[in-house]
């Protein structure tokens, strides 16, 4: 082999391990934006929250040890995070649980709740980005408490789901909290809420002007009556296709900073995705997001560089009626998982990167 054939080889094989490795960073010819520095730094705290009791569908507990399996830790730490995993959270088994009202299994969904509100908690406090992986939508109730209470003051929420899950315990259908998850947060329902055991822990924590939901398409009359009252920001299927992925984005985005920039609590439910890519959860709509669309939320909310905390819900291996079905939503999961933390799809390389010289 000639030495510059050699040479050659080097260099590609360099190119392929930075490849690999996805880290994150801009062109040098590119401005940085302000937010730059943060995109190297994100310290990721994963919480499993293997919980169920939300909805009636068993299976929903697996997720996250399915997203595991997937080599989500690997990828994180391929792309440059650090990452605490702080393993699965054991739930307190409630012997009687009778339904207070229409609210199903109200005990183990407060008690869950609390459980995961510390764990988030406690990761934020030890500095890393709590990944809360689900377990079904009602696990959003603890999550988001927990975040308010380490940031100590307002946060946005970005609620990426086919559903809005703003059903107050009165107006629910259906009884399954996580079709109620957010009315238990939002401030301006609190007097909608009736007393329920295991609940008087949870108090509202997030305005109705800092939330914006994305992707809905089903969506209940007493729901559209509220989000519509409450003047709550919506991009719908709708507005998604209207306006394009993009304008929604830059939209999102000038909303939530329009007053002052609060941490992003991002509480994705894989039910957003269209269910011919995310088939296997327990509440499929058609017609979802694509995964570009997906993924391109993912991209646009790390750009912001106030990304934390993130839920990812309702991955239940059990409603896959194949193999196929499981891997490409477990698949889409970590991918939306890794975009929230610097991975592009123009690619990515280490800050401190040189060409190898000759
Ligand atoms: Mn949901």
């Amino acid at each position: 082999m000639s030495s510059a054939s050699r040479i050659r080889l080097v260099a590609a094989s360099a190119f392929k391990r930075d490849h690999h490795h996805h880290h994150p960073h801009h062109h040098p010819h590119r401005p940085h934006p302000p937010h730059h520095r943060q995109l190297h730094h994100h310290s990721v705290g994963i919480i499993g929250a293997p919980f169920s009791k939300g909805q009636p569908r068993g299976g929903v507990e697996d997720g996250p040890d399915r997203i595991r399996s997937a080599g989500l830790v690997g990828r994180l730490q391929a792309q440059g995070c650090g990452v605490k995993d702080y393993g699965n959270l054991r739930f307190d088994d409630v012997a009687d649980d009778a339904p207070a009202g229409r609210v199903m299994r109200p005990r183990a969904v407060g008690s869950a709740s609390r459980t995961l509100a510390h764990a988030v908690f406690t990761a934020k406090t030890d500095g890393h980005t709590p990944v809360m992986l689900g377990g079904d939508h009602s696990l959003a109730i603890g999550s988001i408490h927990g975040h308010a209470a380490a940031a100590g003051g307002a946060l946005s929420v970005v609620w990426v789901d086919a559903h809005a899950d703003i059903n107050t315990p009165l107006t629910t259908p259906t009884g399954n909290v996580h079709g109620q998850a957010m009315s238990y947060l939002v401030r301006e329902l609190h007097s909608k809420i009736p007393a329920i055991p295991h609940f008087s822990w949870i108090k509202p924590c997030v305005s109705a002007k800092d939330i914006v939901y994305i992707g809905l398409r089903d969506v209940d009359p007493e729901e559209h009556f509220i989000l519509k009252h409450l003047g709550i920001k919506v991009f719908s299927m709708t507005e998604v296709d209207g306006l394009g992925i993009a304008r929604v984005m830059e939209e999102t985005c000038d909303y939530l900073f329009s007053d002052a920039k609060k941490p992003i609590h991002l509480s994705y439910d894989i039910d957003a995705i269209d269910p011919l890519l995310a088939p296997a959860t327990g509440t499929p709509v058609v017609g979802g997001l694509t995964y570009r669309e997906g993924i391109y939320i993912t991209e646009q909310i790390c750009q912001t560089g106030l990304l934390s905390a993130v839920d990812l819900v309702e991955v239940n291996p059990k409603q896959g009626t194949t193999e196929a079905q499981v891997l490409s939503t477990v698949q889409t999961a970590v991918d939306v998982l890794l975009g929230c933390f610097g991975r592009r799809r123009g690619g990515n390389h280490p800050a401190g990167y040189r060409l190898p010289e000759p």
